[in-house]
């Protein structure tokens, strides 16, 4: 009796184990078909370039952290990109001074805040992150770095961006113009043909800010934010109401409660816009989830962004909040 009863409980066992491995393997299965989605997806019209760059990378089957900072660095040499690397609009005092993140697929990030004269930030921000113990290296100290890493010091200030600075000077004025005064950072997220999700963004930030000035683009979790399990998130737009909330760490974390990335950034808008006179200020958020789906919101008409699909590059305008414009 004992031993039937046994024999019972064990077939029972054996079907219900088998059972739960056929659903894990077909779990593993779907879930393995839903993340063969390679895509790039970055803020504003230099997005398009930028993701060509990095699809070149996805493409050849290459790394999603090769992808997304081969991607930046196209804007981030471009002297006509007035709000990222060369050509970047000076601070108040002449200065071009540079932030920039990037994380990969394992949780792994590199940052370079304040830093100034070198032409690709993104990169430092790399070797920040796989060649010393830290996350975060600003001012003088990123210089350094930067340099004994072998990058070449260099004058970033364009004639043009001068010549702008110096127009300001006159008025020496500062106030935000939505979407016009160069709001321009570029964020970049991909995912590479085995499905990881990697993320950068760099800016040479607020035109005419204060020296010393930092945003929200070299702070893992405000400008950039990237979970592999759930999936990323990037932010454009005045750094300092972006840090208040600590924008795409928010933007996944929604994602990973249930959310898609649609109604994430839109939610990580209204958390702005609720506490915070917006009127003045624009605000971007771009995000992802493993499926290879996509959201992109922000606060006042304007904010656009380039996707590339695996078939197509190109603009899109994202939906707004404040929706009397
Ligand atoms: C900053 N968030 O430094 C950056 C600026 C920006 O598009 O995004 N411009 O505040």
């Amino acid at each position: 009796m004992i031993n039937r009863r046994k024999f019972l409980l064990a077939t029972m066992l054996a079907s219900a184990g088998s059972m739960l491995n056929a659903k894990r393997v077909a779990g593993k299965l779907s879930l393995q078909k839903e993340q063969g989605i390679p895509m790039a997806i970055s803020t504003w019209n230099h997005g398009l370039p930028a993701n060509e760059a990095a699809w070149d990378i996805i493409e050849a089957g290459g790394k999603a952290i090769d992808a997304v900072e081969a991607g930046v660095k196209v804007p981030e040499a471009d002297p006509e990109s007035n709000s990222v690397g060369y050509g970047g609009y000076p601070d108040r005092d002449g200065n071009v001074t540079l932030d920039a993140c990037i994380m990969d697929e394992t949780g792994n990030c590199g940052s370079v805040s304040f830093l100034q004269h070198i032409m690709h930030p993104i990169s430092v921000a790399r070797k920040v992150m796989d060649n010393t113990p830290h996350v975060m290296l600003s001012g003088d100290g990123a210089l350094k770095f930067a340099l004994e890493q072998g990058f070449k010091k260099q004058n970033l200030l364009t004639e043009k961006s001068k010549e702008a600075w110096m127009n300001w000077l006159k008025s020496g004025k500062y106030k935000p113009v939505i979407n016009k005064e160069n709001h321009d950072t570029i964020g970049l997220l991909a995912i590479d043909k085995k499905g990881d999700i990697s993320g950068a963004c760099t800016t040479s930030g607020l035109a005419w800010k204060y020296h010393g000035r930092v945003g929200d683009s070299p702070i893992i979790g405000a400008g950039m934010f990237v979970d592999n399990e759930v999936g990323g998130a990037v932010a454009t737009g005045m750094g300092e109401a972006v840090l208040k909330t600590l924008g795409t760490f928010l933007v996944v974390e929604l994602m990973r409660g249930g959310l898609s990335p649609q109604k994430a950034c839109e939610e990580a808008v209204r958390r702005i816009v609720a506490k915070q006179n917006a009127e003045d200020f624009q605000i971007g958020y771009l995000a992802i989830d493993k499926s290879g789906n996509h959201g992109a919101y922000c606060i006042h008409k304007g904010f656009n962004y380039a996707l590339h699909d695996g078939t197509q590059n190109k603009m899109h305008n994202a939906s707004f909040h404040l929706s009397d414009e």
